[in-house]
């Protein structure tokens, strides 16, 4: 069992949705810490979790800060997508506001390689002004939210993964894959040369889950314009799951089974 300094015991919010969050998850309930989960409500079945989780917006900064004093939280973990701005936001100030700890558990950006072909742009609104003019046949791997100012560029054609039946498509503009990642550089690899792919779209997500199509991309010589990740006010931010758990733990705190199993 963690303890914590200063509260008996710790009762965590991971606020979540990512490949580093659902490992986090895992790591909280082997130390039998007591942690909610927290998902957007984004998808209609997300992964189940081995903490209880509660799905949906906690109704901006002021429901959020209602929320955690309500249910009595001592630590926030963000460990939202890197492109989840408005949350991570609303999680800094929410804390500030309840003097509540807040930790960001966050993936490093990818950067380029040997090999790469990128084209860095700031924002989702630069990426659709970077498409080349000729027709060309976009791998927008960039999921739902932000497809339309893409499929506004009439001359391309479109490959599109979401994780849900979301959108539909003409068969002449585009085609949609249903897939919930992590993927895998070989299942892209097929996808890019099944689709006659020449040109990537893709946000500058960092972490493995996502990884896969910029190997593939890297593999077939392909161009990548890759979106920089928005602006988030600064917070502590840690890389690894292992360091959440010290965190939590505090300084002079016991860590209990954490320990045992060598975290
Ligand atoms: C709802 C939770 C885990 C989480 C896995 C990661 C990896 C797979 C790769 C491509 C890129 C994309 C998208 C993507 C990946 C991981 C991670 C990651 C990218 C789930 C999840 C939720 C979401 C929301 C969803 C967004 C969409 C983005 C698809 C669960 C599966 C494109 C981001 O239909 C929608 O509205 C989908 C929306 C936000 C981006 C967008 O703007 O459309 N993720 N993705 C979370 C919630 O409700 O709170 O359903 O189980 C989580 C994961 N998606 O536990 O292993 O860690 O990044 N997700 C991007 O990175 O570009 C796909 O296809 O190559
Ligand atoms: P966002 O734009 O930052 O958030 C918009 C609103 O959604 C937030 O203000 C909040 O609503 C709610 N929300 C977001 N994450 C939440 C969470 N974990 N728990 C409860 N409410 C949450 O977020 P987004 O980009 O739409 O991403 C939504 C979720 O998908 C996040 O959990 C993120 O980790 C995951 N995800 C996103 C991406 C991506 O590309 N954006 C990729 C992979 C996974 P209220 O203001 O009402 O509280």
């Amino acid at each position: 069992m963690i303890e914590s300094q200063g509260s008996a015991i710790p009762r965590v919010l991971v606020l979540g949705g990512t490949t580093e969050a659902s490992r986090l998850a895992q790591a909280l309930a082997d130390a039998q810490v007591d942690a909610i989960f927290s998902y957007a409500g984004r998808t209609e079945s997300p992964l189940p979790q081995p903490l209880p989780v509660r799905v949906g917006g906690f109704g901006g900064m002021d429901g959020l800060r209602t929320w955690l004093r309500e249910q009595r939280i001592s630590h926030v973990v963000d460990a939202t997508h890197p492109f989840a701005a408005q949350m991570s936001r609303n999680a800094v100030d929410a804390c500030a506001a309840t003097g509540i700890p807040l930790l960001a558990l966050e993936r490093p950006a990818w950067q380029s390689q040997v090999g790469d072909h990128w084209q860095q742009v700031p924002d989702i609104a630069s990426a659709a002004q970077a498409l080349p003019k000729a027709p060309s046949r976009i791998f927008l791997a960039i999921g739902r939210q932000h497809v339309e100012p893409f499929l506004a560029r009439s001359p391309h054609w479109f490959l599109l993964r979401l994780v849900d039946a979301s959108l539909a498509l003409p068969p002449e503009r585009g085609h949609i894959v249903l897939a919930r990642g992590p993927f895998t550089v070989a299942n892209d690899t097929a996808l890019l040369q099944q689709h006659r792919i020449t040109h990537i779209v893709a946000k500058n997500s960092g972490g493995s889950g996502a990884e896969s199509k910029l190997h593939a991309a890297r593999a077939l010589g392909l161009p990548v314009i890759l979106i920089d990740r928005p602006a988030i006010p600064p917070r502590p931010t840690v890389a690894r799951v292992e360091q959440v758990l010290q965190w939590i733990a505090g300084p002079h705190g016991n860590t209990g089974v954490a320990t045992e199993r060598g975290v």
